[in-house]
This record gives C-alpha cells, sequence and structure tokens, in this order.
C-alpha cells in the first residue's frame, strides 16, 4: 500500500494486480482485490509516451474526434480530444473499465462518454457518425491536398465542392503549392516509410556537403521518435561554426534542382532576430528559420517501402528542410521532434509553471529577464526543471 500510494504521488503509472493481505484486527486474515488503478502527470511532457499504444480502440476515437475539431477551426475542443487521447497513450495497459480512470487527468466528460460508449459498445457511435459525415470525408480529401488548409477546405465545401474532380472543375485558380498538391496527391497521401526516410536523407546529406562541407544534417519529425511512417520527412540543418549556415538553403535547393529531385519548393528566409522580436510571440514560432517545403521525387530504385506498390517509377514525398544557427540547435531539435502535443505541452508547462517563453529558437525567463542559453535538449529539459524525456517517450 505505502508503493502504491508513494507511486501515486509521483504521477507513476500504477497497476496492482495481485491480492493485497491485510490482517484486519485479530481475527482474521482478509484479501482484497484492487483494480488495476491508473494515474499520470497531467502535463505530457513529463510523462514518457513511446509507441506501444495499448489502448489503440479509444486513442483512435477520440483523435478522429479531434481531427474533426480542427477541420471546424475549434482549437479548444481539439485539443481537449487530443489530450485525453495522450494521457491513454501512456497507460501500461488496455482500459477495462471506467473505474480505473478515476484518478487520471485530462479526460473531460465528452472524452469519458466516448471511452464508456467503446467499453461498452466496442465502438463510439459518434466516432463512427463523424467519420461517415459527407462534411468530415469532404474536408479530409479537400486538406489532403498540400497547401489546403482548414479554411480552405470549409469555404470550398461550402459552395459545394467536395471531391477533387468537383473542384478540378470549379474553376477555382489555385496557388502553386495546392497545384503541385493537386498533381501528386496520391503520392503524398501514402505515408512516407523509414527506408524511404533514409534514401531522402542520403540525397538531402549529399546536396548539403556538396555545398557547405561540415554542415550538419539530423532527421527530426517523427522518424526522429522512432516512427517507422511519417506523411512527411523533416530534416534540420546546422553548421558547428555560427554564421556558416547563413545563405545555405538556396544553394542547397539550386543543387536538388540541378540533380532533378525537386518537384516543388517554397522558400521562406529566416526572419528571427531575438533583438527585434523578443520572447513573447511564441505563436509563430515554428516558421521564421529558413525552411524549404518542397516534393521530393523519389525514384523506385532508392526506395524499397511502402511507395512501391504504385506503378509509376517515381514517387512524391513531402520534405521539411529547416536550417537553424548552432546557437539556437538545440530549441530547433527540441521544436521539431514533437509529438506537436508534447510541443505545445512544453510551452505550456514553460509559461504557466515556470514563467518562462519557450520557442524553437530561444527559452526566455520572465523572472530573469534573461535567455537562458542550451546547447542541447537535455540543458532545456533542465532549464524548465523538468525530467529528460528522450525522443523516443515522447509520443504523445
Ligand atoms: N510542430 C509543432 N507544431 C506545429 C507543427 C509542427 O510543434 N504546429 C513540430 C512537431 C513535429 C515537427 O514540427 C514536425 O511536424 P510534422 O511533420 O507535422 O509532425 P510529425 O510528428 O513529424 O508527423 P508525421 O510523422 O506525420 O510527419
Ligand atoms: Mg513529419
Amino acid at each position: 500500500i505505502s508503493w502504491y500510494t508513494e507511486s501515486m504521488r509521483e504521477g507513476r503509472p500504477v497497476e496492482i494486480l495481485d491480492r493485497h493481505r491485510l490482517q484486519v484486527g485479530f481475527t482474521s486474515e482478509k484479501y482484497f482485490l484492487l483494480p488495476v488503478l491508473f494515474s499520470a502527470p497531467s502535463y505530457a511532457c513529463k510523462r514518457r509516451t513511446t509507441l506501444k499504444n495499448h489502448n489503440t480502440l479509444l486513442t483512435e476515437a477520440l483523435s478522429i474526434l479531434a481531427e474533426s475539431a480542427e477541420l471546424n477551426e475549434d482549437e479548444g475542443r481539439g485539443v481537449a480530444f487530443r489530450r485525453a487521447a495522450a494521457v491513454l497513450k501512456c497507460l501500461p495497459k488496455a482500459v477495462s473499465s471506467m473505474e480505473q480512470l478515476r484518478g487520471l487527468p485530462c479526460l473531460g466528460d465528452h472524452s469519458m462518454r466516448v471511452i464508456k460508449d467503446i467499453l461498452e459498445n466496442g465502438a463510439s457511435s459518434e466516432a463512427e457518425s463523424t467519420k461517415q459525415s459527407e462534411r468530415f470525408k469532404a474536408l479530409k480529401v479537400l486538406t489532403g491536398i498540400f497547401g489546403v488548409g482548414a479554411k480552405t477546405a470549409d469555404r470550398w465545401f461550402r459552395e459545394g465542392i467536395h471531391s477533387l474532380s468537383q473542384l478540378q472543375e470549379s474553376g477555382h485558380t489555385l496557388n502553386q503549392a495546392q497545384q503541385a498538391g493537386l498533381q501528386f496527391y496520391d503520392d503524398i497521401n501514402l505515408p512516407v516509410s523509414k527506408t524511404e526516410a533514409d534514401a531522402i536523407s542520403e540525397i538531402v546529406e549529399k546536396a548539403v556537403h556538396a555545398v557547405l562541407p561540415g554542415a550538419e544534417i539530423t532527421l527530426t519529425g517523427g522518424f526522429r521518435r522512432g516512427k517507422l511512417t511519417g506523411h512527411d520527412v523533416d530534416f534540420l540543418i546546422t553548421h558547428p561554426e555560427e554564421g556558416k549556415e547563413e545563405g545555405l538553403m538556396p544553394k542547397v535547393v539550386s543543387w536538388l534542382e540541378s540533380q532533378g529531385f525537386l518537384l516543388y519548393q517554397k522558400t521562406t528566409r529566416n526572419s528571427y532576430l531575438e533583438s527585434k522580436d523578443g520572447p513573447g510571440r511564441p505563436a509563430s514560432n515554428m516558421d521564421r528559420f529558413e525552411r524549404c517545403l518542397s516534393i521530393f521525387k523519389l525514384t523506385k530504385d532508392r526506395c524499397v517501402g511502402q511507395k512501391q506498390g504504385t506503378k509509376q517509377s517515381a514517387t512524391a514525398v513531402r520534405v521539411d528542410l529547416v536550417v537553424s544557427p548552432v546557437s539556437q540547435f538545440a530549441f530547433a531539435l527540441l521544436g521539431w521532434t514533437g509529438s506537436k502535443l508534447f510541443e505545445r505541452e512544453l510551452r505550456r508547462w514553460a509559461g504557466h509553471e515556470k514563467a518562462m517563453s519557450l520557442s524553437s529558437h530561444a527559452l526566455y525567463d520572465n523572472k530573469q529577464s534573461r535567455y537562458l542559453r542550451a546547447s542541447s535538449e537535455e540543458e532545456i529539459f533542465a532549464h524548465l526543471g523538468l525530467e529528460y524525456i528522450p525522443p523516443t517517450e515522447r509520443n504523445a
């Protein structure tokens, strides 16, 4: 019992399976069978979430509802469902009764109703009807086009556009990203395998080293967290000598273009200036590095992944390249490794519990009115007063 309460207090997942013998008075021995109770800290950045998920039925239903909320631009509701799903992802066993959830954070009334429905009926009627709804299906198809977000998809849907062919017939002028998105729609919507990601890594490495020897390339995003598939491949590029990375992206892009590797690319310049921007604008932290959103052409001989099933000799893969000065590298690496919810929770922890502002560029201590430097992810966790969580355990 003391082990049990201590674990609860420390926020460790607790599981009690065996009988606990209790001596009651002097007359007899009594045995109690305690239910498997779960507990977890409420911040996802304090939990260790591997890819081993014992509650996929529950988390998939909650993720559908989160996705639906996000497509309806209801961010608050989306986050609530994401948080609920994330708590269930870190449990050491499958949930079998509502009672076990009593001590868990982040499970609101709505999420609890969904879980109850699944435990009692094997499926969530709300998630099922959402999946079948015309609006959800159409918005999924339309946002599957690279360059189309929830807002655009919603506008098109209200105009009666529910499919790709209806979009093509509508006469809407698409921007260049969307045109490419439509052209390579099928390929882009197939998951990228780790093998394909490794093949892309080789190409990116070649390109970067051709234009800046000594530069360092890191695979980030889901693949760094150990995922075997992803919707894109994310890279972070830096150089150990501060400033050497300046102007790198256009050169890398030219090299890739000259070798015929790019089907589409759009580069945005680094717009982050610590002295000018200050720490108080974390909302836009993801897009201020020199960044290239691209679609790579990966030829069959280079890949033996999922996309080999398609008939063409090459496949299109979404690739994100980001360049960071070495002084910001640890923050960029932490920010680009994800998961999205883990990142959100790190920033919430920093702001609410530590009076600090965390972005992919820097960490600012509001109480001391100064930036806290770090050259590794471990140092950032330490600044934040958090136990270090390795990438493979950030799959919240
Ligand atoms: N990121 C974030 N907030 C966002 C978008 C991205 O914190 N709004 C970070 C977290 C993950 C990283 O950037 C890369 O983004 P994605 O490629 O969208 O995520 P992923 O985890 O790599 O997912 P996938 O495996 O599907 O590519
Ligand atoms: Mg990714």
